[in-house]
């Protein structure tokens, strides 16, 4: 059977935000603005942003229901052809949203596990991103979202998308199972590596994507690893020895940067680039001082 897609095209986004009441929208704001980073990292074209302030979401489209039929309009005023939530829908807010608004609509935890699909390079990130992808798309996989997806393609078909719409949830639930044992399979060869290193003093450079962890990390292992002023960079961890200087040996891990609002599951799949993280002797947290947070 030969699958028919159309050709991605960009997204040209509006970006919706809640804050739950005035006095919070500062910070939902700033959220937003990440938001916008995050979108523009995954390739997409940002049109507008909207916040609302409203106490409790709505559980049929999130926002308000007026404000749902606005950004209809807006989507035609100014040619958008997908929405971005700065928060995890519910699959029925989703499903309710792309009826009514004839777009893609698109959250953050998809963004993000978006940018990591696009960035992931080793056999360990590769299949910690389609895992999550999976668990997090499973309950989503409906004929509206299958639909939209396929027609529009671009953020969040990046990955087991697409081919896996076409598939039942039983199959998909036999794909998690496989990815797990081989991530499991994994984690054996990464503890021998490690048992070289038990007797050393293992510090992990940790802190919020874009602080400067992978530079820092350069300087004291004399690395050349990858180091950018975008977010989410670094997806895998990577250790190095340290001896110059010191009366014994330190090794350094750099790893993969927080964000706000990453929904428990995700962090979840992670859990073996995070390991690093759990088996340190200390955890050396990187800040960006110009950061206003
Ligand atoms: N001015 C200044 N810029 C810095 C400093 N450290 C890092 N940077 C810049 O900040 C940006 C982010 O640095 P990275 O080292 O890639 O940050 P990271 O924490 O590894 O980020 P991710 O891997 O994307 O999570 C790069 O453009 C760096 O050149 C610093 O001490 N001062
Ligand atoms: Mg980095």
């Amino acid at each position: 059977m030969v699958i028919e897609y159309n050709k991605p095209e960009i997204e040209r986004a509006i970006l919706i935000g809640l804050a739950p009441n005035s006095l919070l929208k500062k910070e939902a704001q700033e959220s937003l603005n990440e938001l916008e980073r995050l979108a523009q990292t995954a390739g997409a074209e940002v049109l507008a942003q909207r916040m609302q302030v409203r106490r409790k979401q709505n559980p049929a489209f999130y926002v308000g229901s007026g404000l749902v039929k606005e950004i209809k309009g807006q989507l035609l005023e100014l040619e958008g052809n997908c929405v971005i939530f700065d928060d995890q829908l519910s699959p029925a807010q989703q499903r309710n949203l792309e009826k009514e608004l004839e777009a893609k609509v698109v959250d953050r935890p998809i963004l993000i596990l978006d940018i990591f699909a696009r960035g992931a390079r080793t056999a360990a990130s590769r299949l910690q991103v389609e895992l999550a992808q999976l668990e997090y798309t499973l309950p989503r996989l409906t004929g509206a979202w299958a639909h939209f997806s396929r027609q529009y393609g671009g953020i969040g078909a990046k990955g087991p998308g697409e081919t896996q719409l076409e598939i039942d949830r039983r199959q998909v639930r036999t794909r998690i199972s496989h990815l797990k044992n081989k991530l499991t399979k994994l984690g054996v060869q990464r503890e021998t590596q490690r048992k070289r290193r038990q007797n050393l003093f293992k510090i992990a450079l940790v802190g919020y994507t874009n602080a400067g962890k992978s530079t820092l990390f350069n300087r004291l292992t004399k690395s050349q690893i990858q180091t950018a002023d975008k977010l989410f960079t670094t997806l895998d961890s990577t250790t190095r020895e340290m001896s110059l200087g010191y009366p014994r040996k330190v090794v350094f891990s750099d790893t993969v940067g927080f964000i706000k609002k990453l929904p428990h599951q995700l962090v979840e799949s992670f859990k073996s680039t995070l390991e690093e993280v759990s088996r340190a002797d200390l955890l050396l947290h990187v800040v960006d001082c110009s950061d206003p947070r």
